[in-house]
């Protein structure tokens, strides 16, 4: 099949997507050992876009071993050698962004915007930085001369395919680890085109490796004896099973789970830039994002004024096709996540809170759920203290920066949040205060490569991201 977005052809874009495909082994695709398949669907029709592998106990056996055999050599290698093959895979993504662009939107639902103006520059960076870093290990400050870990086995979730595969395979490699991948069961196709990146840049064999399946799959990789580093990115549930998994063992963990961060607005803040940046903290990829703004605590005497322009401002949302250069709410991942989301926003009404959501037309196929608000919010209603990884925004206020640290910190997460306020002073106040890894003020959701990101509480722990990302991957 071909899929093509923006048919003028000075910006012409297609992307082939084969009718199967295989595992990704030692370099090569396979069949799964048992034969088994799934397919992946785009979820904003329904329609199929291919039918993958699903990985057996077998099969992560024979990745695991095929990683074992490379790491031998990989690790060997002088850093500079493998800075080379980390910046061709860098450029190689640049090269192949808008096929990967439509891919990830196609798979994952997401707006082209986003994908194209986000998510892949953002993947070729990650690259990028830790191609630097891979001759420059010794003065990373782990000692003079830090040794990998051996095989990395890393589990990644849906919302950001390919980003979440750059910010565990690009210091896994650069540090000299080989690696064992499994991406979401919704959204493996980036992951495969990744690994065909992989052979055009010339990689060795068995550094690294993509296995599809579902969670059985991601199972079966994290309890594998011979893996010597565990990376998740996913539900707290999961994780905590994976740190059960783990525990007792010698290998190394690190956990980016959920979040319900607070984006906290002061009387004194720029009105029309904070609701930008409650907008794109909450609506930014459906709201499928672990640091996503999904609190929204305003201070009381400002929230009439600010209720209203964000109504104003939800208003002109476009809601539709993710290959619309114009759409800026995507189509929700999956039904289970379709269903996730409605369960919540249920309970949000049936709690007391009062719904609001803009007059706007959803697409017949396909899941979709309209930008939604609440207000009148407590901080016992499921919608405070849950993760809904959905267009749903919790309003609550306070009237004192104390009390607004107190709310912001009440819940089981702690892994990011906005301070918007003209005050310096109440910013850095703020950042201490607040339980939380990551701390915005008067922005939202911005990333780069050379900040480490990762959470307190409930939202795991380790960092990725930086220099500090590099400990995940290093026996220090
Ligand atoms: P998870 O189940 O946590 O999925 C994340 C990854 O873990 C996927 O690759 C998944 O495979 C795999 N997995 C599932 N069960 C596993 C197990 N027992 N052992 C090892 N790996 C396993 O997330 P979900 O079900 O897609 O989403 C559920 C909720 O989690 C969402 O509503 C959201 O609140 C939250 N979530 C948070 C994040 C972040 S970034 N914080 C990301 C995704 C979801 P399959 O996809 O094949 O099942």
């Amino acid at each position: 099949m071909t899929f093509e977005y923006a048919p003028a052809p000075e910006s012409r874009a297609v992307v082939d997507i084969a009718p199967s495909y295989g595992l990704f082994i030692d370099g090569e695709f396979a069949d799964a050992a048992g034969g088994k398949v799934f397919k992946t669907v785009s979820p904003a029709n329904e329609e199929v876009l291919s039918e993958v592998a699903q990985a057996s106990a077998e099969d992560v056996d024979r990745a695991v071993k095929a990683a074992r055999k490379a790491f031998e050599k990989w690790s060997a290698l002088p850093g500079a050698e493998r800075a080379k093959y980390l910046f061709r895979i860098a450029r190689l993504i640049q090269e192949r962004s808008r096929e990967l662009a439509v891919l990830e939107s196609l798979d994952n639902g997401k707006p082209i915007r986003e994908s194209r103006d986000s998510d892949l520059p953002l993947v070729a960076a990650h690259f990028f930085y830790y191609a630097g870093w891979a001759d420059k290990l010794g003065h990373a400050g782990y000692g003079a001369d830090p040794k990998p870990l051996g095989v990395a086995g890393q589990v990644i979730p849906w919302n950001f395919p390919l980003l979440m595969l750059a910010w565990k395979i690009a210091p896994a490699l650069a540090c000299g680890n080989t690696v064992v991948l499994k991406p979401a069961e919704t959204t493996p196709l980036s992951a495969l085109f990744f690994a065909d990146i992989c052979r055009q840049a010339g990689l060795p064999k068995g550094v690294v490796n993509i296995l599809t399946g579902d969670g059985s799959t991601g199972a079966e990789l994290v309890a594998h004896p011979d893996v010597n580093k565990v990376a998740f990115t996913g539900s707290t549930e999961v994780g905590k099973a994976i740190a059960r998994t783990v525990a007792g063992t010698d290998k190394k963990l690190t956990l980016e789970l959920g979040g319900k961060a607070a984006n906290i607005v002061f009387d004194d803040a720029p009105i029309d830039q904070a609701v930008e940046g409650i907008v794109n903290g909450i609506f930014f990829n459906q709201g499928h994002v672990c640091c996503a703004g999904s609190r929204l605590l305003v201070q009381e005497s400002v929230q009439d004024e600010l209720l209203e322009a964000l109504k104003r401002r939800m208003s002109t949302l476009r809601v539709g096709d993710p290959l619309d250069k114009n759409t800026d709410i995507g189509a929700i991942n999956s039904a289970e996540q379709l269903a996730r989301i409605k369960e919540l926003a249920d309970a949000g009404e049936s709690e007391g809170a009062e719904r609001w959501a803009p007059a706007c037309e959803l697409p017949d196929a396909g899941y979709w759920f309209a930008p939604t608000l609440f207000t009148g919010v407590t901080q016992a209603h499921r919608i405070a203290q849950e993760e809904i990884f959905g267009p749903v925004l919790s309003v609550l206020t306070f009237r004192t920066p104390e009390e607004a640290v107190a709310k912001a910190n009440n819940t089981p997460y702690g892994l990011s949040a906005g301070v918007w306020t003209e005050k310096g002073s109440r910013i850095l106040w703020m950042a201490n205060k607040l339980r939380a890894g990551i701390v915005w003020s008067n922005t939202f959701n911005k990333f780069d490569p050379a900040s480490p990101f990762g959470g307190y509480k409930e939202s795991g722990f380790g960092r990725e991201g930086g220099r500090h990302g590099l400990e995940a991957y290093l026996d220090v």
